[in-house]
């Protein structure tokens, strides 16, 4: 399925083996990792198509499935259950009606997933007339061509998602490198820093950033470590995202590193990280964010992404987010044997 801008394979849990490592070793055959084209496997050569969703029952009363996300590697053996993916989350309610995990209300239907990375929940509501999930529609997200079916997703307790708290440093602002940063984490851990710090505009198109890569894996090694989560050189998390001044009437403009290839565009959870910086008081990116009404307008490469968020300082009440998603394909996998 495409979720959001990212595209994954989804899988029912009692398909894939129950012990982790025979799991991993599983997904990394049907991605086709390592290798830059993926050619042996069915990923799309790049972490935003090297993805994993498992799906199980929710145990509890709190939540009606559990998602776990894992990110493969394209050029690494690397299975990584550190983040959470919030395009994939597109995607898992309109899975679990599909697969009979949650009936399916007549007109929309609301699905509570259990976030297992973060042990969050997320409520996705979608339209489902007539008790079937249907994908057409007229929203568009920027980052994919067309228009589909909206799905919003509603998020509570995702601050700290990885790193326990929302300014994990403990500070709004730390410096590294002789730069200043917001090391922050609501759903994603995320180093906030300027555009103008790195002699970037944060206007480059995708192409002309990746001369910064060493600069970045400096600042985000350092940061890992302020920010609780250890050695990151080959970890996923957490991501860098460079600010500029809006220039397309949004809040902020910027340009993400995941963790060191530039995003095409930015993760759901990334820009509601980021959103969240630049709305404190004394962050990297408050005095050159531009704010109007509810929504958070996030200018990234190629569009938008507006997000809700509502802080009770130092607190998150809660936040969301508008994405489409597509069924792409249902069928039989051959990992090689
Ligand atoms: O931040 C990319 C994406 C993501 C993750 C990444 C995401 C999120 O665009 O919630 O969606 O940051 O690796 O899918």
């Amino acid at each position: 399925m495409r979720g959001g801008t990212s595209k994954g394979a989804y899988f029912l849990a009692e398909d894939l083996p129950a012990d982790p490592a025979e799991r991993d070793e599983v997904l990394l055959r049907i991605m086709g990792s390592p290798d830059p084209r993926q050619i042996d496997g069915i990923g799309g050569a790049h972490p935003l198509t090297s993805k994993v969703a498992v799906i199980s029952p929710s145990a509890g009363d709190e939540s009606d499935v559990d998602y776990l996300f894992l990110q493969l590697g394209v050029e690494e053996a690397t299975v990584s259950d550190r983040q959470n993916c919030g395009n994939l989350l597109a995607g898992v309610g309109p899975f679990a009606v599909e697969r009979g995990l949650v009936p399916a209300g007549d007109g929309t239907t609301s699905v509570r997933i259990h976030m297992v990375n973060s042990d969050s929940v997320a409520v996705a509501t979608f339209p489902t007339p007539g008790g079937v999930v249907d994908y057409d529609g007229d929203t568009a997200i920027s980052g994919v061509p067309g228009t589909a079916a909206a799905i919003t997703l509603d998020f509570s307790d995702t601050e700290g998602s990885a790193s326990g708290s929302l300014l994990p440093t403990g500070n709004v602002r730390d410096t590294i490198d002789g730069i200043d940063v917001t090391c922050v984490d609501n759903g994603m851990p995320v180093v906030v820093a300027a555009a103008a710090d790195f002699g970037l505009t944060g206007y480059e198109s995708v192409d002309e950033l990746p001369a910064v890569t060493d600069r970045i894996q400096s600042l985000r090694l350092q940061a890992g470590k302020l920010m609780g989560l250890g050695d990151v050189r080959d970890s996923s998390i957490p991501k860098t995202t460079l600010v500029a001044a809006p220039r397309d009437g949004g809040t902020i403009c910027t340009r993400t590193f995941i963790p060191l290839k530039p995003h095409t565009s930015i993760g759901v959870l990334g820009a509601v990280s980021v959103g969240t910086a630049v709305l404190m008081d004394g962050a990297v990116g408050h005095d050159l964010a531009h704010f109007s009404g509810n929504r958070l307008d996030i200018e990234h490469p190629t569009g938008h992404l507006q997000v809700e968020v509502e802080l009770d300082p130092p607190h998150v009440r809660r936040s969301g987010v508008v994405r489409t998603a597509r069924k792409l394909f249902d069928g039989t996998v051959f990992p090689r044997s």
